[in-house]
């Protein structure tokens, strides 16, 4: 059996073993610092070790393994991916990153220069709503305002990454001001354009801008069975009016997405009106100033919606990341990578953010796409075949081989 075939084979079985650690027993949900998400840092740690890497634990969370190069003092290469998962998640978005990059590394052995897997500690953003955490960490962006972020339970950003060590003195990774040869991160598509095509693998354009808000309307809570229909103040009802006009925002432009996944309101009697209502708001499109003027006009009509209930209004930006496009050179050699084995040289634009975001603040990026089936994920059936898994280990392999001559 072939160096890759077995490595293929063991990546296969590793995806299954992370896939088993999470916080919630019969579905997978790893949040950020959660005790699995810790967990999960531990079993790749080992699989870094047994490939002989040195591995480092980041105050944040984050884990990487270094390989030492052959060649003296080059610059690394970033590979890697993040390790937290959505509610409910599907065992590769992230997951499949990092093991694929280990599993390459397997392959290849020691380079001429020096090559650092990344394990982010918190990309989805689930927990705090603000998401990249992990690589926001590991690139000096986690400044003192997003130290303030509380999550649902109130419970400051700081607050929960002093609990796990983050002071002046912790191991913090900081790539903001070394130079870095390149991030490159695999991923699975999580859209259905290459299972429509046919093709295993492709290569990865840009990735989308995104504004993710924290939305809170005040009503007045009251009885529901003596509280006339005409003089409520009924949050939840203004809810459902803002959330129907994100949708029809959504939809008034092919290339802009626009989703509330997110909502809690207060009292949560059934026989007490809503008073109060707090939902999220994902507001994605790849052009900045199409994404920020329908942003706009979408909080106008907020306003109006709430003007019109008697409702008190309150949003927050809790982040917005302009879209990145991927280094032009690196994708080249990654399409070259790309045509040896699947014969295609495939580029999509990622309307999912990826950790790469961040890591772009200061280093190239490139990305690597790998079908998943139906294009589902965020989902416990998110699927990727051994055989397409095989592929971008295949893909990354030759990536790796071919920028060692160079
Ligand atoms: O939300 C996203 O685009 C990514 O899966 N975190
Ligand atoms: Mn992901
Ligand atoms: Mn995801």
């Amino acid at each position: 059996m072939d160096a890759i075939t077995q490595a293929a084979g063991q990546l296969a079985e590793r995806i299954e073993a992370l896939g088993q650690v999470t916080d919630t027993p019969g579905a997978l949900t790893r949040t950020f610092l959660s005790p699995a998400n810790l967990a999960a840092a531990a079993m790749v740690s080992r699989w870094m070790e047994e490939l002989g890497m040195t591995v480092e634990h980041d105050a944040g969370g984050t884990i990487r393994g270094i390989l030492a190069g052959t060649a003296g003092d080059l610059p690394p290469l970033l590979l890697g991916s993040h390790l937290d998962t959505v509610i409910d998640a599907g065992k590769y978005d992230g997951a499949l990153g990092v093991l694929t990059a280990l599993a390459a590394l397997q392959v290849t052995g020691p380079l001429p220069f020096p090559v650092h897997v990344l394990g982010f500690s918190d990309e989805e953003g689930v927990r705090f709503h603000a998401t990249y955490l992990g690589s926001r960490a590991c690139v000096g962006q986690l400044g003192t305002e997003a130290m303030e972020i509380r999550d649902f339970a109130g419970v400051s950003l700081a607050e929960a990454l002093g609990k796990e060590g983050w002071n002046e003195g912790a191991t913090r990774f900081s790539y903001e001001d070394s130079a870095c040869l390149a991030y490159v991160e695999l991923h699975i598509e999580q859209g259905r354009v290459l299972e429509e095509l046919g093709e295993a693998v492709c290569g990865v354009s840009a990735i989308c801008g995104q504004s993710r808000l924290a939305v809170g309307l005040i009503g007045q809570a009251d009885h529901a069975g003596t509280t006339p229909m005409e003089i409520r103040r009924d949050a939840l009802a203004g809810a459902a009016a803002c959330i129907l006009a994100a949708e029809r925002c959504g939809r008034s432009d092919p290339l802009l997405v626009a989703t509330v996944g997110k909502l809690d309101l207060r009292p949560g009697a059934s026989n007490a009106i809503p008073g109060e209502v707090k939902f999220t708001l994902d507001f994605r499109h790849p052009d900045d100033a199409c994404r920020e003027r329908l942003l706009g006009e979408l909080l106008a009509e907020f306003e109006a919606i709430a003007a019109d209930r008697g409702l008190k209004l309150a949003w927050d930006l809790v982040q917005a990341n302009p879209a990145v496009p991927c280094d032009p050179g690196l994708t080249e050699r990654l399409l070259d990578a790309i045509e040896l084995v699947t014969g295609g040289r495939r580029l999509l634009p990622s309307g999912a953010g990826h950790d790469a975001v961040m890591m772009a603040t200061a280093m190239p990026v490139a990305m690597v796409f790998v079908r998943c089936r139906d294009g589902l994920s965020h989902h416990p059936d998110e699927y990727a075949s051994p055989d397409d898994m095989a592929a971008g280990l295949r893909v990354l392999v030759g990536f790796l081989q071919d920028i060692s001559k160079s």
